[in-house]
C-alpha cells in the first residue's frame, strides 16, 4: 500500500466527512520519558550524579516511579518550577473538596482530608503557627535538595534528578532566613507519615535532643519509613560532640557527610566513625533553586548530601515496586526502610581514614544488590548480618506520634522533653565556593523547665520501649544510639545541647 501524502490523505478524509473544518500531517508525539542519557540542557553539569554512579543505576531501566513519596522536610518547595512541578505532590483530597475549583487553586477553606491543615495542596508549613497549607518556599534550601531527588528528567529543562519519576510531599518548617524549631520539625514528621511517604529528608540540624525528638524518630523507624538526616557543617567528630537528629540511631535512620569533588571528605563536613553512616557528594552540587520562570544554582553542605541518599532510597523503592511489593507504610503495613538502609550501606565505596562507620554512597550498587528481589524470598544479595541493626522485626502497633505532640504540648511553651525547644539549622546553605554556612540558631533557648514527672516518666517509658522494639533486644551502635542518648537525656538533657 502506497502511504498518502497529508495533502492526498486530507482530500480522502475530505470525502467521507465533508464538514471536515480542517486536517493536518500527523506527527510523531513526543513524551517525556525518562532515559539513561537525559536530555536536560544542564545534565552535563551535574558531576554529582556520575559520582555515586547514577547513571549506571539508569542503563537499568529504573528511573524512579510516582509511587514513591518522600517528604522534604526544609524550608519548602517552589511547587511551581518548571523543573519540579510534574514531581510534585497534589493532594487529590483536598482539591476534590466541595467548591474547590483550579480557578481558586483548589482552596475551597475546608480540611477535606482532615490532616489538620486547611487547603494543603502541595504541602504543608509549620513554621508558622496555626500551621497553612502554603509550603512556598522563599529561601531556597529547599527547592535545591528537591532538585537532587527528583527533579524532571529528560524534559529538555535544567537537570535530572536522581529519580527522573517521583513524587516529592513538602513540608516547611523553617523560614525565608533558615529557622525553624525542633517542634515544627517534629509537627513536619507527623503531617508526613499521614501522606503515606516511605523517606523522610532531613537537611537541617542543631537542634536539642530531647525525648519527643527521639520518640518522633522512633515513630518513624517504626513504620518502616527511612530517616536520613545531615551530619553537620562545623568540621567535628559526631562521635564526640552529638548532632541532632543525625545521631539518632533506629534500623532506618541514616546520618550523612558530605565529599568533595575528589571524593573525599568534604573540609567543612563533621565526620563520626560510629555516628555518621555514609558520606555522598556535597561540594559546588548544581540544582534547582527559587526565583523566576525557574532558576537552578550550585549549593555545598551535608544538606546537600542528604538528597543523594534519599534519592538512591527512593531509586530503591521504585525497584521494590517493579519487582511486586507494596511499599506503603500505612498500616498493618510497615514500610521496608530497614532494608533499604542495609542495602545501601552494604553498596558502599570504601571511604579511607574511618570517618564514616560504612563509605561512599554508590547507587548502581545498591539498586543491583535489590534488582531480582521478589516478595517473599529471602534477599540472597543482602547480607543479615552486616548491618548492626536488627532486621525487621514483626509488624507492631504503630504509636501515633500527634497524641504524643498532644501530651508534651500539656507542658506549655516548648515541646521539650528534657531540653527547652530551640532552633533548628540548615546543614548547608553554602554558596558556590563550598564554605560552609554559618547558619542561623546556635544558641540554647531559655532555662530547661523540668517537665511533669508523671509525663515525662511516661515518655521515658514509651521511649524506652521504643528503643526496645527497634534494637530487636540487641544494643544498638554505642555513641549516639538511641539507647544511648536516652540514658544521658535522662541523665542531663541540656548536656546534649551543642
Ligand atoms: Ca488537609
Ligand atoms: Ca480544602
Ligand atoms: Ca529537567
Amino acid at each position: 500500500m502506497t502511504a498518502f501524502s497529508p495533502i492526498q490523505l486530507c482530500d480522502y478524509l475530505s470525502r467521507f466527512n465533508p464538514g471536515l473544518a480542517f486536517c493536518e500531517p500527523d506527527a510523531p508525539v513526543t513524551l517525556d520519558a525518562p532515559s539513561a542519557t537525559p536530555n536536560d540542557p544542564l545534565y552535563p553539569r551535574q558531576t554529582n550524579l556520575e559520582a555515586i554512579q547514577v547513571p549506571a543505576a539508569w542503563k537499568t531501566g529504573q528511573f524512579g516511579s510516582r509511587q514513591v513519596r518522600v517528604c522534604v522536610i526544609d524550608t519548602g518547595v517552589d511547587y511551581l518550577h518548571p523543573d519540579l512541578k510534574a514531581n510534585l505532590w497534589m493532594n487529590t483530597a483536598e482539591m476534590n473538596g466541595p467548591g474547590a475549583t483550579a480557578a481558586n487553586g483548589y482552596r475551597n477553606g475546608i480540611d477535606d482530608d482532615g490532616d489538620g491543615i486547611v487547603d494543603d495542596i502541595y504541602g504543608a508549613n509549620f513554621n508558622v503557627d496555626p500551621p497553612t497549607g502554603d509550603c512556598m518556599d522563599v529561601h531556597g534550601h529547599g527547592t535545591h535538595v528537591s532538585g537532587v531527588i527528583g527533579a524532571v528528567g529528560n524534559n529538555a529543562l535544567g537537570i535530572a534528578g536522581i529519580n527522573q519519576e517521583i513524587t516529592m510531599v513538602p513540608c516547611r518548617f523553617m523560614d525565608a532566613n533558615g529557622n525553624g524549631s525542633r517542634e515544627q520539625a517534629i509537627k513536619c514528621m507527623d503531617w508526613c507519615l499521614k501522606q503515606n511517604v516511605q523517606i523522610l529528608s532531613n537537611s537541617w540540624g542543631e537542634v536539642p535532643n530531647s525525648l519527643s525528638l527521639q520518640t518522633a524518630v522512633a515513630t518513624v523507624a517504626a513504620r518502616g519509613v527511612v530517616f536520613v538526616s545531615s551530619a553537620g557543617n562545623d568540621h567535628t567528630d559526631n562521635d564526640v560532640q552529638p548532632h541532632w537528629p543525625s545521631n539518632l540511631e533506629t534500623d532506618t535512620t541514616i546520618s550523612v557527610a558530605a565529599l568533595d569533588a575528589t571524593g573525599a571528605l568534604w573540609s567543612g563536613s563533621n565526620y563520626g566513625n560510629m555516628t555518621v553512616d555514609i558520606a555522598a557528594p556535597g561540594v559546588n552540587v548544581f540544582s534547582t533553586y527559587i526565583g523566576d520562570g525557574g532558576v537552578y544554582s550550585p549549593l555545598s553542605g551535608t544538606s546537600v548530601a542528604v538528597p543523594h541518599v534519599t534519592g538512591t532510597a527512593a531509586l530503591l523503592l521504585s525497584q521494590l515496586v517493579q519487582n511486586g511489593y507494596n511499599i506503603s507504610t500505612m498500616g498493618p503495613n510497615k514500610g521496608y526502610g530497614a532494608l533499604i538502609k542495609k542495602v545501601i550501606m552494604q553498596s558502599v565505596d570504601p571511604l579511607p581514614g574511618g570517618q564514616v562507620a560504612w563509605g561512599s554512597l554508590n547507587t548502581a550498587a545498591a539498586l543491583k544488590k535489590i534488582a531480582a528481589m521478589k516478595p517473599g524470598t529471602q534477599s540472597g544479595a543482602v547480607a543479615d548480618s552486616a548491618v548492626t541493626e536488627s532486621s525487621s522485626a514483626a509488624p507492631s502497633p504503630t504509636p501515633d506520634l500527634s497524641s504524643i505532640l498532644g501530651a508534651l504540648a500539656t507542658f506549655g511553651g516548648g515541646l521539650g522533653g528534657n531540653s527547652p525547644d530551640g532552633p533548628a539549622r540548615l546543614d548547608g546553605a553554602a554558596g558556590a565556593s563550598g564554605t560552609p554556612a554559618s547558619g542561623a540558631g546556635g544558641a540554647a533557648g531559655s532555662q530547661a523547665r523540668a517537665p511533669p514527672p508523671s509525663i515525662a516518666a511516661v515518655m521515658a517509658s514509651a521511649a524506652q520501649d521504643f528503643a526496645q522494639r527497634i534494637s530487636g533486644g540487641r544494643k544498638l551502635r554505642s555513641a549516639g544510639g538511641l539507647a544511648e542518648a536516652l540514658r544521658e537525656a535522662g541523665h542531663d538533657g541540656r548536656a546534649l545541647w551543642q
